[in-house]
């Protein structure tokens, strides 16, 4: 398909606080303090999560998930967003958001369930503060609005201690209306909500330039909300600005929309093939601005880490790995019935028919298990 005419956008401008080389830049508006052991955790989780992620990759290729959608490559974006969070800081994730859900201290084992079709995701909502993946794209944005709108509401906000809420959702996503919708509402109820578009430049097969002609994050100047981009490829961009937006809501100063610029470097799901519609040159360039090659370069150049401690934390990923798999493989299948136990928390006539006209059904196969 030809692409659109006029000038395309010029190069983004983002903020940065490392580059690709693992040096420390400098920026007016955001900084970090972290101690050599958090740098040193910093660089832990996001090994953790890419090799979970591998691991979950290849269970799908041999069978045992439907299928996974990776976040190769948005690893930085997701630990140093999911890292400022406070414990009581509510996240509304999409289906992407596994390193998230890794820093909310939820068992990695939990997505699998969802992905191997045998549970709805398992993990406690509000216990965890992370709420359940969402694959109706932009839904989110509506259900972490209206949450945030009910926090301000009890009062949680505007306090030193106060509660924020994010928003996780796509490049794809901006184009949604259920995503410009919440952008109106947080913006006209001034809601604790920081919106976190991960722009890993493609929706399935659909480019960047399918879904704006201006810079994302420029998006919110017109709802009345600022914006920032950030090197999503950066964890410590990533965790500044995020951490800056959350306590400006926590703060009772409303919304922020960050672009994180990222880039997917797999397949949009295991269903898809991005050969067909994406060339190598540019996977390779962004192979260059590796999110975790770059933090690893800044620790050796500051003597915080040496073969030795990347050595263990590698095979401390493969041993999780390993453990995340057994338990994969040891997940029950659920009993046919047990699909209609939490559709409404009350007896439903309805529900209650459609289950008795299944149970009728399965007691017609002898072997009850050869029902399933
Ligand atoms: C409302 C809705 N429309 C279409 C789809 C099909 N769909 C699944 S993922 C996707 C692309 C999403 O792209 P983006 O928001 O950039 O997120 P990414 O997958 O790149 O993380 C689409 C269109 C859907 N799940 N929900
Ligand atoms: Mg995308």
């Amino acid at each position: 398909m030809a692409k659109p005419a006029g000038t395309p956008p010029p190069d983004p401008e983002f903020v940065q606080l490392l580059n690709p080389e693992g040096k420390r830049v400098e920026h007016p508006d955001y900084t970090i303090d972290f101690t050599d052991d958090e740098y040193r955790s910093l660089y832990h989780d996001l090994v953790v999560v890419r090799r979970l992620d591998a691991e979950a990759t290849a269970l799908q290729r041999q069978g045992e998930l439907g299928i996974w959608a990776s976040l190769l490559g948005q690893e930085a974006a997701q630990v140093g967003s999911g890292r400022a969070l406070r414990p009581q800081d509510m996240a509304f994730p999409t289906y992407r958001e596994h390193g998230v859900l890794y820093c909310r201290g939820i068992d990695p084992i939990m997505p699998l369930g969802l992905f191997r079709g045998v549970d709805q995701g398992g993990w406690d909502p509000i216990g965890m503060k992370f709420a359940m993946y969402t694959i109706v794209i932009g839904a989110q944005t509506l259900h972490a609005t209206g949450y945030a709108m009910g926090i301000a509401m009890d009062g949680k906000v505007g306090t030193e201690d106060g509660e924020a809420v994010v928003a996780y959702f796509g490049d794809g996503a901006s184009s949604q209306g259920d995503v410009n919708e919440a952008f109106v509402w947080a913006s006209v109820f001034h809601a604790p909500v920081v919106f976190f578009c991960q722009n890993n430049q493609y929706a399935i097969s659909e480019p960047l330039e399918r879904q704006t002609r201006v810079p994302l994050f420029q998006r919110a100047n017109g709802f009345g909300f600022p914006g920032v981009r950030v090197d999503g490829n950066d964890v410590l961009a990533s965790y500044a600005v995020t951490r800056a937006a959350l306590d400006q809501a926590r703060a009772g100063q409303g919304p922020t929309l960050i672009e994180a610029y990222t880039y997917r470097m797999g397949a949009h799901t295991t269903s898809d093939d991005p050969t067909r519609y994406r060339g190598n040159d540019e996977v390779e360039l962004w192979r260059t601005r590796d999110p975790i090659a770059r933090l690893r370069a800044h620790l050796v150049r500051e003597g915080l880490a040496d073969d030795e401690y990347f050595a263990g934390i590698d095979a401390e990923a493969d041993a999780l790995a390993a453990e995340v798999r057994a338990a994969c493989l040891a997940l029950p299948d659920p009993h046919p019935l047990s699909m209609f136990d939490h559709a409404y928390s009350e007896p439903h006539a309805q529900v209650t028919a459609e289950r008795a006209e299944l149970a009728a059904y399965l007691e017609g196969f002898e072997d009850e298990e050869a029902a399933r």
